[in-house]
């Protein structure tokens, strides 16, 4: 699979050194370097290679003490920033750390995004014996560096490959565990009503392309033929679409009951997916929180897209049937869409229910995630409720829980 891009973000008070540092660390001028504080207005983005951890993209932003209406809005819209960025580096000059760069330090910290302090303009002002010892004390890397002179830009990048975290570059990979050259994969995909017309959905392109990538042997199919090509065939997985999970669970089983000795590892899109996005465990520990469920007790539809039909359709229609006919409640159902902000009285749910998060970032979704981890609520995704609603968990997650291959 391609090597993801990793975000750098440049974060700091105006007239630090922002864009002048990320014109050096690209070694051409691209950002509008000024000395009339805000002259970053939106973020400018720099495409770069940087050895040991690939394509990167150095996105600059606006000064973290921008004044005024418009930028307020432009500090808003920074630490926005700091939440889908995969690394930060804090620019100070002249020894000048007070609240702006404390506000902008406990943002990294609540997005886990990791970071560095770097005291720019070196050419200018050492960084003072006194404020060094302060900075050290957030336990992060502190550097001098002078953008204009260009000292000090090679270590700086060096400490930005060491802060990375490898998920941030190394490419996610959705069965590279799960299969080698050659294994034969069956992909049962319904190509019924709630299909889009004339296409396949993301998950199941994603998961074809990396079958490919892993030169697997990906046949995909209709549940209707599934049965003669199960007689026939041994496949190393079966891949199904979760509307289907309990149509092909029987079949899978009465294949196996017809072929002593035959073993036929299913699981679903869903749940491939959700283990590429992170969070696998947390989802796997907060599936059981169904059995608990009471009258009155509300549930979180957390969904990545506003378009997608027929997750739509899983998410505000099939989920909660399911679970109202499983546990017989009275339940409360709550739909978020996209990225719209989590509700503020979180803690007041019995359980959210994660989509695939296909239309999303590992990080955007991580973070939506831990926002919820946090408030104590237990969060699943939408293939490990259906699987668990329809009595089919245990075996849809047997091949990740009893050992790493199948
Ligand atoms: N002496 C010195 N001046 C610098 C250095 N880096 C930037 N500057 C100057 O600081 C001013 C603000 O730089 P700029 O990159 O626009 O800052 P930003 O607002 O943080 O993006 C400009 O006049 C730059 O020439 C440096 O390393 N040394
Ligand atoms: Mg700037």
């Amino acid at each position: 699979m391609k090597a993801k891009h990793v975000y750098i973000g440049i974060f700091g008070k105006r007239n630090q050194g922002k864009s002048a540092l990320i014109n050096a660390i690209a070694g051409q001028d691209i950002a509008i370097v000024a000395d009339v504080a805000g002259t970053t207005t939106d973020p400018v983005k720099k495409s770069i290679e940087i050895f040991g951890i690939g394509p990167s993209v150095l996105v600059d932003t606006a000064g973290i003490d921008d004044e005024g209406e418009i930028g307020r809005k432009r500090v808003q819209k920074t630490f926005e920033a700091a939440k889908t960025v995969d690394v930060a580096l804090l620019v100070i000059s002249e020894n000048q750390f007070g609240a702006s760069e404390t506000a902008m330090i406990q943002k990294f910290r609540e997005y886990n995004t990791p970071f560095l302090i770097v005291q720019n303009k070196a050419d200018v002002m050492p960084l003072s014996a006194d404020l060094k010892q302060e900075l050290l004390s957030f336990n992060v890397p502190v550097l001098e560096c002078s953008a204009i002179n260009h000292h000090g830009i090679d270590e700086l990048v060096k400490a930005i490959v060491q802060i990375t975290p490898p998920s941030a570059h190394q490419p996610d990979t959705l069965v590279g565990d799960l299969v080698k050259r050659g294994d034969l994969v069956v992909l049962v995909m319904p190509q019924d009503s709630e299909a889009p017309e004339g296409r396949l959905i993301l998950p199941q392109v994603q998961v074809i392309r990396d079958l490919l990538d892993n030169h697997a042997v990906a046949i995909a199919l209709q549940t209707e033929e599934l049965s003669d090509f199960l007689r026939t065939q041994t496949p190393k997985l079966i891949i199904t679409d979760s509307q289907v999970f309990a149509q092909v669970s029987q079949i899978v089983t009465t294949v196996e009951q017809a072929t002593p000795g035959k073993h036929l590892p299913l699981t679903s899109f869903s749940i491939i997916l959700s283990r590429a996005k992170g969070n696998f465990e947390l989802f796997l520990q907060g599936v059981p929180a169904i059995e608990n469920l009471k009258d009155g007790d509300r549930i979180l539809m957390m969904e990545s897209c506003t378009h997608v039909t027929s997750c739509e359709d899983i998410g505000r229609h099939k989920i909660p049937a399911l679970l109202r006919k499983s546990t017989g409640k009275k339940l409360d159902f709550t739909f978020v869409a996209a990225l719209e902000p989590l509700p503020h009285n979180l803690s007041e749910y019995a359980l959210a229910i994660q989509c695939g998060g296909c239309m999303v970032t590992k990080k955007q979704l991580q973070n939506r995630v831990e926002q919820v981890r946090k408030s104590g609520v237990p969060i699943t995704n939408y293939g490990m409720s259906i699987a668990w609603l329809t009595n089919i968990y245990k075996r849809v997650t047997e091949i990740f829980t009893n050992n790493e291959s199948c």
